[in-house]
């Protein structure tokens, strides 16, 4: 996180980050369809192919009540195992995470590889990966031969897991807001968030969300 005292302005950047395919740059073009003027246009890299090449990036920004200005970058990192050095390098410097695992069954090893270079990748651009702010969406659900959610808690355990469609923009949201609350908890712990901004956990998710259309607004 960025913090700029004198321009009121704090920085803070989010990576949608898992195997090729999982449905990142999905989320993120529906998270940018349900937003008003408050965020940037999404720049996406795709090939033709429908693979990320670079990054995905959206930004988006909004005011506090004690007139500071948060700019949130939420990039996405190409999930093909041979671009492992352009995921580091998009992932220096980010607050949190967002894990996006294909649900079928056949990727099981491709969500656990993906994982496994994550963590390595956040260790190696010096993240302490146990507390890092990180969600887990277990996307496509609506394809068959797909993992069941009790099999997903089981494996997962004490990680909190968020079923989705993003395609249909099921559970984008939720799984954004679940990234939201771990990244102002993180930086609330680390910042003392609250009583510097004077930006309460509820203020600062009525901010973000706000961005959001009415399909958010439960
Ligand atoms: N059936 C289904 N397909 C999806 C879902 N989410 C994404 N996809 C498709 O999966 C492919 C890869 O998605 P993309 O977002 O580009 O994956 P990325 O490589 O993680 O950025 C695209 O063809 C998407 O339309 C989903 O929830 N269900
Ligand atoms: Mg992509």
């Amino acid at each position: 996180m960025q913090i700029n005292m004198t321009a009121k302005e704090i920085t803070m950047k989010v990576v949608y980050y898992g195997p090729a395919l999982s449905g990142k740059t999905t989320n993120l073009q529906q998270l940018h369809a349900l937003m008003n003027d408050h965020c940037g246009s999404l720049v996406t890299l795709d090939t033709k192919d429908d693979r990320t090449l670079y990054f995905d990036f959206l930004p988006i920004e909004f005011g506090t009540a004690a007139g500071f200005s948060v700019k949130l970058k939420v990039f996405t990192v190409p999930g093909q195992v041979m671009h492992k050095s352009t995921r580091k390098v998009v992932l220096a410097g980010a607050d949190g995470v967002a894990f996006i695992a294909d649900s079928q069954r056949s990727s099981a090893s491709a969500n656990a590889y993906s994982w496994r270079d994550m963590e390595a990748n956040l260790k190696a651009n010096g993240i302490d990966f146990k507390d890092f702010p990180k969600v887990v969406q277990f996307n496509k659900r609506d394809l068959p031969d797909i993992k069941s959610l009790q099999e997903i808690r089981d494996s997962w355990g004490d990680t909190p897991t968020h079923p989705a469609v993003a395609t249909r923009g099921e559970g984008v949201v939720e799984t954004f807001r679940e990234l939201m609350r771990a990244l102002y908890r993180s930086l609330d712990d680390k910042h003392t968030f609250a009583s510097k901004f004077g930006v309460s956990e509820e203020a600062f998710l009525k901010g973000v969300l706000a961005n959001f259309g009415s399909r958010s607004a439960s």
